[in-house]
């Protein structure tokens, strides 16, 4: 009989369980080659803004600007990764992982974006590869999490094609130093994010909202995407598995049947899902469901271009946090659809507002794996953020706990139905700067006081090492928040 602590049988919403999820599973079903990781990002936990010769980054001067954070934070210290990173990874190692990604600050390298080298940046990533060998993680490196220098903001950033060649550059930089012990490259992450948050919404560095940057920005994004594929493949041993990843999330009409509302959901999926996966594969942009594209994208574009968009990647990273539910809307040109958010559709959800709906990582498995040529898929990210408290040095996060093996369930849903999906890398290994929204929301698996910097492995964690180790999610719900093991 499995026993829980009261707080483990807490209730949660049904949301969590759909009657999808193949239980009884454990770590076996996914064969011995399956890789489980924890990501992290620069500029969301290393702090050391200004150590050993780093340059600003466009998120250093965004976070000055007053009103652009919740509370006016910043990641100046953030996790303090840049000087705990021993003791952080020897609990991604506690814990079982295989793999650890994490993201090198391109500023932290290139303080001037080009040019010279600052040597003690690309110092500490050695050390840092060094670390996660030791411990017996592979290291995941990530190119660019979103962390641009700010001198190449001062040229014009993603909107100014040169960004191509700087960021190849830059790509070559790095891999010619750690090339020999890093078996796996994603090259940039999550493209419609930084462009879109960054350039049209202004809620993400650099802060605009102008749709001519936004979609200079978008075609120079895909662009270095394949680029920095190439760049990285001309100077990495033939070992070396090269990737990049994407936002996405399944997309549900608000009205179903309402053709309005349908097509919304077409154009909403064209371009937040499909916008940077299809020129890779050589398709070009979504622009049958998005015909305004066409024109706009012609002022940025160059003979030429369709085939430099394309690379043969050999991973997609595929991330995931929930659905989104679409509808027809008059206001916003280009898609002519909106989201209707969770907490108005009355849904359970996350600190971040965000649906908790289990099966839309299933739901992107299979999409993305359908393409004819898609390369294996890995979750490069998948998380949740929920208020943790500390309890006599536990931190009970019930809910995080049942999203986490949710999520794991529906990989391998989709894995037993044929998607060639690879690993799981959880969102994220310690609680870090959460962007817009400040030190609010907590992904981690790895509780941080910021004040003390203490780190406590959250119940998720340890739920996430128990699995890790071979413990079984069973059937009963009041058994998929507690394990054989307990
Ligand atoms: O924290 C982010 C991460 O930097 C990129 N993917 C989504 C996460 C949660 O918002």
């Amino acid at each position: 009989m499995i026993q829980l602590s009261p707080s483990y049988s807490e209730p949660l919403p049904a949301a969590f369980f759909p009657s999808s999820a193949p239980v009884p599973f454990s770590r076996a079903n996914f064969g011995p080659d399956f890789q489980w990781g924890a990501s992290a990002a620069a500029y969301q936990s290393e702090g050391a803004w200004q150590q050993q010769g780093k340059g600003p980054s466009i998120w250093d001067d965004f976070t000055r600007r007053k009103g652009t954070i919740r509370r006016n934070e910043h990641g100046r210290v953030a996790a303090d990764f840049y000087n705990r990173y021993e003791t952080d990874l020897d609990l991604a190692a506690s814990l079982g992982l295989t793999d650890f990604r994490f993201s090198v600050a391109w500023p932290r390298v290139l303080p001037e974006g080009t040019g010279a080298v600052n040597r003690r940046g690309l110092d500490y990533y050695d050390r840092l590869v060094d670390a996660c060998l030791e411990r017996e993680l592979r290291p995941m490196l990530t190119l660019y999490h979103w962390d641009l220098p700010s001198a190449l903001q001062a040229r014009g950033g993603w909107a100014n094609r040169d960004i191509v060649h700087w960021f190849a550059d830059y790509a070559q930089t790095v891999a010619r130093r750690l090339g020999d012990r890093v078996p796996q490259w994603c090259v940039l992450n999550e493209p419609m994010v930084f462009v879109g948050a960054g350039h049209l919404l202004g809620i993400h560095a650099p802060g605009r909202r102008h749709l001519g940057a936004f979609l200079a920005a978008a075609h120079h994004a895909t662009l270095a995407q394949a680029e920095g594929g190439r760049a990285l493949r001309a100077v990495l041993p033939a070992s070396a598995r090269i990737g990049t990843t994407f936002s996405c999330s399944q997309l549900t009409p608000h009205r179903p049947g309402n053709a309005s509302d349908e097509a919304a959901t077409r154009r909403a999926d064209a371009l937040l899902n499909r916008f940077f996966v299809e020129p890779t594969l050589g398709l070009g942009y979504p622009t049958a469901e998005l015909p305004a594209l066409r024109w706009l994208l012609e002022r940025y574009q160059k003979p030429g271009d369709q085939q430099r968009m394309q690379f043969d990647f050999d991973f997609w990273g595929v991330q995931n946090y929930t659905r989104e539910v679409v509808k027809f809307s008059p206001w916003l040109p280009l898609q002519w659809a909106a989201l209707v958010p969770a907490r108005q559709r009355g849904v359970p959800h996350t600190d971040m507002g965000w649906e908790v709906y289990p099966e839309s990582i299933y739901h992107m498995l299979k999409q993305f794996g359908a393409y004819p040529n898609a390369p294996k898929l890995l979750i490069t990210e998948s998380g949740s953020a929920f208020p943790d408290v500390v309890t006599d040095g536990r931190v009970h996060d019930v809910a995080r706990r049942a999203y986490l093996q949710a999520a794991i369930g529906q990989v391998l849903r989709a894995r037993q139905e044929g998607v060639d999906v690879g690993g799981y890398f959880a969102w994220s290994l310690t609680d870090n700067f959460e962007w817009a929204e400040g030190y609010g929301p907590r992904f981690g698996l790895i509780h941080v006081d910021y004040e003390t910097q203490e780190r406590i492995v959250k119940d998720s964690g340890r739920w996430y090492q128990e699995f890790l180790s071979g413990a079984r999610v069973s059937a009963e719900r009041a058994a998929i928040v507690g394990t054989d093991a307990e």
